[in-house]
């Protein structure tokens, strides 16, 4: 282990008070209250067995992250607008920029240690975006944040969409996710269901903190749960993901499906979590400055 991945590895912060609690699992009526608070509901430890990792571009650059990107423009490491720290992360998407080896109109990076989620197991995620007071209206969303899943390619598995992600089109920002229990899927007809429509339009131009915690499960054990400045937005139990040997790694950036649109699109992220604990997690947002 170098030392510069050593100093990827999340510290160990202090729980808030009263957020580390053994409740019972949120959705019910008398754990409602209790689940709304980020780390709430008992069941916090995860199973990934992953080493934990931050994403906050404090090395200047895209240090680890796995590019997707058309050119120099299409992601950049600033210093302003920043979320925590001294740098954040700026993705510009302009019409015909496809990114990265597989190609698509993206630009995008994924996480910072290559990390997949083996399927069945459970994370949590946290992460900041900021969406431009200037962004444009769209016709359809464009997916901000998702987690893409590995299909069995070798088994003749072909690319489905998403498992879980974040869409916003200008005036709706909502969340969906995606499951199947199939093995080999030779189309992308999983089942989709939305977990999550913002009520009223997200205000531009300023931080707006996720997180979340997901346990990979295409069967009936599967959880997300969910919280955008720190009001609880998911509590959902139920399949989520697809049946496949590898699993799933997080992005952040701008992924739209269609190429004709004209729109040049810019977005903010910065403060990337992940970990099997939510108290590693760091709900305060810049805990670690
Ligand atoms: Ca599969």
């Amino acid at each position: 282990m170098t030392a510069g991945f050593q100093r990827t590895l999340v510290l160990v912060l202090t729980c808030v008070a009263a957020a580390c609690g053994d409740g019972s699992s949120p959705g019910t009526s008398t754990d409602d209250a209790a689940a709304d608070t980020v780390c709430d509901g008992g069941e916090s430890r995860g199973s990934s067995g992953s080493p934990a990792a931050t994403g906050g571009f404090e090395a200047g650059r895209f240090d680890g992250w796995m590019e997707e990107l058309a050119g120099p423009h299409s992601g950049q490491v600033v210093t302003s607008p920043v979320r925590c720290g001294g740098y954040a992360a700026r993705f510009e998407w302009r019409a015909g920029d496809v990114g990265g080896p597989v190609g698509g109109y993206r630009a995008e990076v994924h996480d910072i240690l290559n990390y997949i989620a083996p399927a069945g197991s459970e994370n949590w995620y946290s992460f900041s975006t900021m969406i431009p007071e200037d962004w444009p209206d769209l016709d359809a969303g464009v997916v901000i944040t998702q987690w893409h899943a590995t299909p069995d390619l070798a088994d003749g598995e072909v690319w489905r969409s998403p498992p879980l992600a974040i869409r916003y089109s200008g005036t709706r920002l909502w969340v969906t996710g995606r499951h199947s229990a199939e093995k080999i899927q030779t189309a992308n007809d999983g089942t989709s269901i939305e977990l999550y429509d913002h009520p009223g339009e997200l205000t531009k131009g300023v931080w707006h903190d996720w997180v979340f915690r997901v346990r990979w499960d295409h069967g009936d054990g599967g959880i997300v749960e969910a919280w955008l400045d720190g009001e609880r937005a998911i509590s959902y139990r139920g399949p989520i993901g697809y049946n496949d040997d590898f699993g799933v790694w997080f992005k952040i950036g701008l992924y739209r499906g269609r190429e004709e649109h004209p729109e040049t699109l810019v977005i903010h992220h910065d403060e990337y979590r992940r970990s099997d604990t939510c108290e590693e997690i760091a709900p305060e947002v810049c805990a670690s400055e």
